[in-house]
C-alpha cells in the first residue's frame, strides 16, 4: 500500500462508523484480489475500495449542504432516494478532502451504486467488491455470484444488476435511471457473446 492510500485509510476509518469501515476493508481487500485476478494496479483498487462510501456516514442534511456547496445536481430520484448520493458525493470528496487525483479511482467511487453503460476494469471491480466482500451475507445468489467474479467479471456485473433492480422492485423503491440503464447495457453485451 503507498503511503498515500496508507493516510486515506487512517482518515476515512475516522468519519465511518465501526461496521462500514469494517465493509470497506472488505471492498478494499476484495477489490485488490480482483485486480490481482485482472492483472489490474492492487494499489489503486485497494484505494478505491477504502475511498468508495466516505461520504456514506453523513446525515442527509449535510449531504445536501455539501451538494450545494461542490455544486453537484441532483435528480428527483436522489432526493427521493438520499442514500444514493453518497457515491458522488464520495468522489467529490475523494478529490477536495483526501486529495485523490487519479480520475479513474474517483470515477469507481462515482459509479459504486449504479454502476454505468461501458465501466472501465477499475470501475467493475469496485461495483463487484461492494456486492461480494466476505461481511454481505443478505442478498441472493451471493455465493454463485462469488465464483463468477473470478471467472467472468462482466457477467457478475450482469447478475448483480439484474439481482438489484429485483431487490427494488420488491423494496418499491425508485429506480435511478442510470442503474436501468446499466443494466440494459450489460444484458445487451451478453446478448452479443451468446449470439456468437
Ligand atoms: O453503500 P453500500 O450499502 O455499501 O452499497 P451501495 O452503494 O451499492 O448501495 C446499496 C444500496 O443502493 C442497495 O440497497 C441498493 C441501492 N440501489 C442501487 N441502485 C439503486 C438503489 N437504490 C435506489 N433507490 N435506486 C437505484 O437505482
Ligand atoms: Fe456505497
Ligand atoms: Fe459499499
Amino acid at each position: 500500500m503507498t503511503e498515500e492510500t496508507r493516510i486515506i485509510k487512517k482518515k476515512v476509518k475516522k468519519v465511518l462508523d465501526k461496521d462500514r469501515y469494517q465493509h470497506t476493508l472488505g471492498v478494499a481487500y476484495t477489490a485488490a484480489s480482483l485486480a490481482m485476478r485482472y492483472g489490474m494496479d492492487v494499489d489503486r483498487a485497494f484505494l478505491a475500495g477504502i475511498l468508495h462510501d466516505c461520504a456514506k456516514n453523513i446525515p442527509n442534511d449535510e449531504k445536501f449542504a455539501l451538494c450545494k456547496k461542490y455544486k453537484i445536481k441532483l435528480s428527483d430520484v436522489e432526493i427521493a432516494a438520499p442514500s444514493l448520493i453518497h457515491s458522488k458525493l464520495g468522489a467529490v470528496l475523494g478529490e477536495k478532502l483526501y486529495g485523490v487525483k487519479d480520475a479513474e479511482v474517483l470515477s469507481a467511487v462515482k459509479y459504486h451504486t449504479t454502476g454505468r453503460p461501458g465501466m472501465t476494469m477499475l470501475e467493475m471491480i469496485i461495483f463487484t467488491a461492494d456486492y461480494i466482500e466476505p461481511g454481505r451475507n443478505l442478498a441472493p445468489n451471493l455465493h454463485e455470484i462469488r465464483q463468477m467474479a473470478f471467472i467472468d467479471l462482466q457477467t457478475a456485473v450482469t447478475k448483480i444488476l439484474g439481482d438489484t433492480l429485483d431487490y427494488l422492485a420488491t423494496k418499491k423503491q425508485p429506480v435511478d435511471p442510470m442503474t436501468e440503464k446499466t443494466y440494459n447495457y450489460y444484458c445487451s453485451l451478453s446478448e452479443d457473446v451468446s449470439s456468437k
